[in-house]
């Protein structure tokens, strides 16, 4: 497998300025026609022009409608060379090629998914559609012509306008689209076959009005009400907030059961695995809900970011990601709460971003190279730094500045294909802005740690914040540097109430500032800020709202952080103080734990959560975020040896004494926040469920026969799957008859919807309960599995050796149906450094056996050679 190199980029040789495709869809074979309008960048050139093909079969290429023979081009196993080309302004290639999309299980280009045709082409999926300069700063205007047994595929869709209609002989039909916009091969889009849509329209605030249509099988249609409910929001929201107008006159959403990812942002015609469209209060829970509204939002916001200004190449991939990602976020965060939202955002940072940023697959925000650019969409929380970069030019710039930024952006770069530093030169160059180091952030990787110590001198009445970072060394990085880092601050005073701030010392330079938070710009190694004027020693309140995307150890004291949990106005920072805590007394546990020491749970903590669990006046998501423990593995992270059995030991004692000793006001909650109404998705409600269901789990997990009985009939009484999923959770914590049962019952009552099944799955394969690997592998030969489904695909981390090997078993046999959704799976093992030696020797026989399997693919091989080296 070839590495690819972002200092290697060069402009293509010839551009493509008009696409005509014509699809035959079959049964047994596809015939696809292109008819390419191409010119060279140079007049003149003599430069070859080479096609990316991948698993087509040639049928004719002609030149100015000569048929090229044998011997006039080249072709091998990925490429299509023409190597002598006429000498004119531009000229039509015409290229026909079969393919089998009925044999295509990696569900990338043209597949069939549970009858119907569809495709998937970013990154490189188009080239298994046919010969093509497969990269995205190839911008064409495209027709599409698609023809197909008319009773089979009654619908037949792709991008932009439907310019015409009709029968043809054989009982078939066609339809022939046109997109206006000039686009990437990587948006383009098809979709064939029995469908039925839920119609609705949106007027944009200059007029047009838009038709929306929703697709699914016409039984699925009333679970798509919430989905066009998100698609109106999001339209309303990009014109409020960014001033972005939808451009058609038609916008499209398909869902379809198999899909390798949440969705595609195609122009016009979005298509999406179905879990993230279709949803009921009996079917989907509030989590689904709230992953329906971010991804159509993300989706539909590409439009404009990704799609309108696209990326000139593949490593520029979070120029469009991170910044549509932070784009979701907010549009999230308005529709619900803001903080409650940031938090979520900040724990799957820490979930996955964190660990990733320190292991062998580590990158930069822009990468510097790929093998297989798919291994690069690990899920959407791995654009989160992306995310986080574009949300630092914001808070720099201020709400007003950004939009500055952004308006820019769309001015100078509509219609092209462009890089990071554009974005960036736009956010400067509209604010005139400093952004000193900044730039660092797109071409190193590693998470940065930041060390703060803090003085207050009585005397001089001064408050000292000294900061230092690192960035500890990544693959191919062993040195870094210093970067530009945000850091959003304020000063409590003893009764918990914000200091006015006057004026800070930085640096030589006296800064006057008149409010209770400000922004210090970290930009070297080592740097000390002085605030004057300081009454008492503050108890300072740092990084609020998470300002940068940094592990931060700071010199607070147990007392001081117990102080924020109950009083930061930065109610972010609130949670944060109860997460440092939580993550400082669980380490010194699971220390106790490894040398055989009594656990202890400190009082101190029990009273802090108890205080903020019966606080009436916080939001009560905000609650359940904060009586949540950081997970097992934000933990490990944080170890130099991960230690998963102390580790596992320790979060349980803990939960089980919180659950114990606060059990009078987690029932209060249960009970006073149960409802009999219909179920109604909005954050008031959902933030009572939360609050409901964490509580429930808690006195679930103490396995007293009465709270056993609690949680079976709240499972029972359930009027929506959220609760009912919930108590279901609550009760599959413990081993035994009633876990046994319950499951059971829920499979019995659901196994007609597969999304429903689905997470029956999920819950078992990702339990933690003592043999757990024995009961999954049962579950492979449950009659509902199906390995190709990458919905029911499951994914562990492997706990002894019995894990291991089977996740081995299963990437190997996966890997040649489905490569991306196997690699996705070969990830769990990249880690496998940071545990004991025996486990060590464990994960790695298995990654060697995987790396010695027959025809292994480039996705896995990256992986795993990777976390290998
Ligand atoms: N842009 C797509 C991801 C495509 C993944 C390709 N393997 C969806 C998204 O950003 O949500
Ligand atoms: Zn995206």
């Amino acid at each position: 497998p070839k590495e690819i190199f972002l200092k290697d980029y060069t402009k293509p040789d010839y551009y493509f300025e008009t696409v005509d495709l014509s699809f035959s869809l079959g049964e047994e074979k596809t015939i696809v026609s292109s008819l390419i309008k191409v010119s060279p960048r140079v007049q003149g050139s003599s430069a070859p022009l080479v096609l990316d093909g991948h698993d087509l079969k040639l049928l004719s290429v002609k030149v100015e409608g000569k048929l090229l023979k044998e011997g006039d081009y080249q072709l091998d196993s990925r490429h299509l060379t023409l190597p002598s080309l006429p000498a004119k302004e531009s000229f039509v290639l015409e290229i026909d090629t079969e393919i089998y999309p009925h044999k295509n299980t990696s569900l990338d280009g043209l597949y069939k998914s549970s009858g119907n045709f569809c495709t998937q082409c970013e990154a490189e999926g188009f080239r298994k559609i046919t010969f093509y300069q497969d990269r995205p700063d190839i911008m064409a205007k495209y027709t599409c012509r698609v023809e197909a047994d008319k009773s089979l595929y009654p619908v037949l869709l792709s991008n932009g306008n439907l310019i015409s209609q009709g029968d043809i002989e054989g009982g078939r039909h066609f339809a022939l689209w046109e997109d206006p916009f000039k686009k990437p091969c990587y948006l383009f889009a098809l979709v064939a076959g029995q469908l039925a849509s839920r119609d609705d329209t949106f007027t944009t605030r200059s007029g047009r009005e838009v038709s929306l249509k929703i697709w699914t099988p016409a039984e699925d249609l009333p679970k798509t009400a919430h989905a066009m409910y998100s698609l109106k929001a999001a339209m309303k929201w990009d014109e409020d907030v960014f001033g972005l107008e939808y451009d058609l006159d038609l916008f499209n959403i398909v869902a379809v059961p198999d899909f390798n990812m949440g969705a595609m942002e195609n122009k016009s015609l979005n298509i999406f695995n179905s879990k993230l469209v279709l949803a009921s209060p009996e079917t989907a829970t509030d989590a689904d809900y709230a992953a329906i509204l971010g991804v159509i939002g993300h989706e539909y916001f590409h439009n404009w970011t990704g799609n309108r200004v696209t990326c000139r190449d593949w490593f520029q991939l979070s120029l469009k990601e991170g910044l549509t990602v932070f784009r979701d976020q907010e549009f999230s965060s308005d529709m619900g709460s803001r903080t409650v939202k940031r938090i979520a955002d900040v724990s799957k940072l820490r979930i996955y971003q964190f660990p990733q940023d320190a292991g062998p697959m580590a990158h930069p925000v822009r990468p510097h190279s790929y093998i297989k650019m798919d291994n690069f969409y690990t899920g959407k929380f791995l654009f989160a730094k992306g995310a986080e970069v574009v949300r630092m030019y914001k808070t720099l710039l201020g709400s007003e500045g950004f939009r500055k930024g952004i308006d820019l952006y769309f001015q100078r770069h509509d219609e092209q294909a462009v890089t990071c530093e554009d974005f960036f030169a736009a956010m400067r160059d509209a604010n005139s802005a400093d952004f000193a180091n900044f730039l660092q952030w797109y071409s190193q990787a590693g998470t940065p740690v930041v060390k703060v110590a803090s003085s207050y001198n009585a005397e001089a009445r001064t408050f000292s914040l000294k900061f230092s970072q690192e960035i500890p060394p990544t693959p191919g990085q062993p040195t870094k540097e210093a970067t530009f880092i945000p850091v959003v601050v304020g000063l409590l005073d003893s009764s918990g109430k914000d200091i006015t701030l006057s004026s800070v010392y930085h640096d030589g330079t006296l800064q006057t500032i008149s409010s209770s938070s400000t922004i210090l710009r970290v930009t070297k190694k080592e740097e000390e800020f002085v605030f004057s004027d300081i009454a008492e020693r503050p108890v300072p309140s740092l990084f609020r709202g998470f300002s940068a995307p940094v592990r931060v150890e700071t010199d607070l004291s147990d007392d001081d952080l117990f102080f924020l949990l109950a009083h930061d106005s930065d109610e972010f920072n609130r949670w944060e103080a109860g997460q440092v805590l939580a993550r400082k007394l669980m380490l010194n546990l699971v220390s106790d734990f490894q040398q055989n020491r009594p656990l202890v749970l400190n009082p101190k903590f029990i009273q802090g959560l108890g205080s903020v669990l019966s606080d009436s006046t916080l939001d009560k998501e905000f609650i359940a975020k904060a009586i949540t423990l950081p997970g097992e593995g934000e933990i490990m992270d944080m170890m130099a040896v991960a230690d998963p059995d102390a580790v596992h030991a320790v979060r349980k004692f803990v939960r089980k004494q919180l659950a114990s000793e606060l059990k009078t006001e987690l029932l209060k909650i249960v009970e006073n926040n149960r409802s009999t109404e219909a179920y109604v998705f909005d954050h008031p409600n959902m933030a009572r469920r939360a609050l409901k269901n964490t509580a429930l789990a808690y006195l679930a997990s103490l396995e007293d026969p009465s709270y056993v009985e609690l949680a079976l009939s709240e499972y029972k009484l359930a009027t929506n799957l959220t609760d009912q999923f919930a108590a279901l959770a609550a009760l599959a914590q413990n081993r035994g008859k009633t876990r046994d049962n319950v499951l059971a019952d829920f499979y019995n009552k659901w196994q007609g919807d597969y999304l429903v099944v689905n997470k029956w799955f999920l819950l078992q394969s990702s339990s933690d309960i003592p043999g757990n690997v024995e009961n999954v592998t049962k579950l492979l030969d449950h009659p509902a599995f199906d390995l190709r489904n990458p919905n029911k695909a499951m994914n562990f981390h492997a706990k002894d050796g019995s894990g291991y090997k089977f996740l081995g078993d299963i990437v190997v046999q996966l890997d040649k149906i489905n490569p991306q959704v196997a690699s996705r799976m070969v990830s769990a093992f990249s880690r496998w450094k940071r545990y004991d030696e025996t486990r060590q020797a464990l994960a790695k026989a298995q990654l060697e056996m995987i790396m010695s399997a027959n025809g292994l693919s480039e996705n896995v091989f990256e992986i795993a050679s990777k976390s290998l080296a």
